[in-house]
């Protein structure tokens, strides 16, 4: 089973943590690869960021499918092009948000999100309006970090991030903490210890459902409105898309 995990920003060291912590919890047999658009922001903390960077997945997973991927991560807690990337693939495609959200409602009756900057709480808060979880999350917190920062050994993002939520777990009422960034995927152990409280991260969370769906030969749906987009052309720089 080849699982490609697709870092939405084009840090190539993330992309390489978001691997390593996909590969430490996939299943023996499970091969792991992470990649991330050529082009596009280089971190994503807002929503234009966000927009642009949903036509580089796109494109991640036209190029997957034509390699036999097997199932998809899209590994950047604003799930960017989530539903657009079902469209394009009959692959299970998980994105690490949802994957956290569900697998906390599992282990706790309420929890909270860590995530980065506050202007991207929104980004959470509306996820979890969509999907459904908004009741089972008492609080999106952000640490006011920069994502890049979480690859910056000396930005001292992972002090900031636990002391956030030790917050969160004296304050909010919880019994499970969501991290809120695919960039804080080396950091779970790590702050699991120090705040003593089930710490769910997104992309070791949509490994092991992306592992799950793939062996249970459940693909995305083609029936009804995550079929494959009609086919028509597309114009411009975006010719290549058509057909
Ligand atoms: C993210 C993430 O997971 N990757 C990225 O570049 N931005 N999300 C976030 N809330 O900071």
């Amino acid at each position: 089973m080849h699982i490609r995990l697709i870092n939405p920003n084009t840090t190539a060291s993330m992309t390489d943590k978001i691997g390593a912590a996909g590969r430490l919890v996939a299943a023996a047999g499970t091969r792991i690869s992470a990649t991330n658009p050529e082009a596009g922001p280089v971190s994503i903390e807002s929503h234009f960021d966000e927009a642009i960077s949903a036509v580089g997945v796109l494109e991640e997973i036209r190029r997957g499918d034509k390699e036999g991927v097997d199932a998809y991560v899209i590994a950047c807690f604003g799930d960017p092009g989530l539903l657009a990337a079902r469209e394009l693939t009959a692959a299970p495609v998980i994105g690490i948000a949802e994957a956290a959200f569900h697998l906390a409602t599992l282990i706790s009756t309420r929890f909270s999100v860590v995530t980065t900057l506050g202007r991207t709480c929104i980004i959470a808060e509306h996820l979890l309006q969509n999907y459904g979880f908004a009741h089972h999350c008492r609080r999106v917190r952000a640490a006011e970090i920069p994502v890049l920062d979480l690859e910056d050994d000396g930005a001292c993002a992972r002090d900031r991030i636990i002391d956030e939520c030790r917050r969160a777990k004296v304050e909010d009422g919880i019994g499970a903490i969501v991290l809120g960034c695919g960039g804080m995927a080396d950091l779970t152990d790590e702050i699991r210890e120090a705040v003593g409280l089930p710490i769910v991260e997104g992309v070791t969370a949509a490994v092991k459902l992306a592992e799950s769906l793939a062996s249970l030969r459940l693909g995305t749906s083609k029936h009804g409105d995550l079929a494959f987009p009609r086919p028509k052309p597309f114009s411009g720089r975006f010719d290549y898309l058509g057909n």
